[in-house]
């Protein structure tokens, strides 16, 4: 018995570096918010506090900040923590988290005073007009809105 536990020790000690070195980088990926594979983006930085922004709410799902240009008097970017790059890319899974992100706007804008109303926006890939790849909504407030959007 003794023989036995000291072999699968001595077994462990010579298992090959690459498959090792795989194990780590799944345990990585499975636990880490940002997946080695995913694009790194602005916003991943922003999540991380690496680069500031004006943060005006934040849960474990989802973190809203001040727009840097602002299109209106109020411009937020709600951003979910998984770094899903584009609405196009949610999958069935992402089902609680995409109703999560609009109860978000909502109460943002309410903790904003947006009780005239206000707009929320999507861009989806290039025609769409996105340009950061992680997925963002827009709310605009604070003015009358135009109709339709350029
Ligand atoms: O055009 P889409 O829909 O992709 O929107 C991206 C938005 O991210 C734009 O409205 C930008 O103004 C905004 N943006 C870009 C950066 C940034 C930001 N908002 C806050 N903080 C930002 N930092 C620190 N860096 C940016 N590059």
């Amino acid at each position: 018995m003794e023989q036995e536990t000291r072999n699968s020790r001595k077994n462990f000690f010579f298992l090959p570096l690459p498959f090792i070195r795989y194990i780590r980088y799944t345990i990585r990926c499975r636990t880490s918010f940002t997946p080695m594979t995913t694009q790194e983006t602005i916003f991943s930085k922003i999540i991380r506090r690496e680069i500031p922004a004006d943060i005006v709410y934040e849960d474990d799902l989802a973190l809203a900040f001040r727009d840097v240009h602002p299109q209106a008097p109020i411009h937020i970017l709600i951003i979910p923590k998984k770094p899903i790059p584009k609405l196009a890319d949610a999958e069935s899974g992402d089902h609680a988290l995409m109703g999560h992100l609009l109860l978000t706007v909502k109460r943002v804008a309410e903790q904003l005073g947006l009780s005239n109303g206000y707009r929320v926006v999507i861009n989806n890939g290039n025609d769409g007009g996105q340009t950061v790849d992680h997925l963002h909504l827009h709310i605009l407030g604070g003015r009358h809105m135009k109709w339709p959007p350029g």
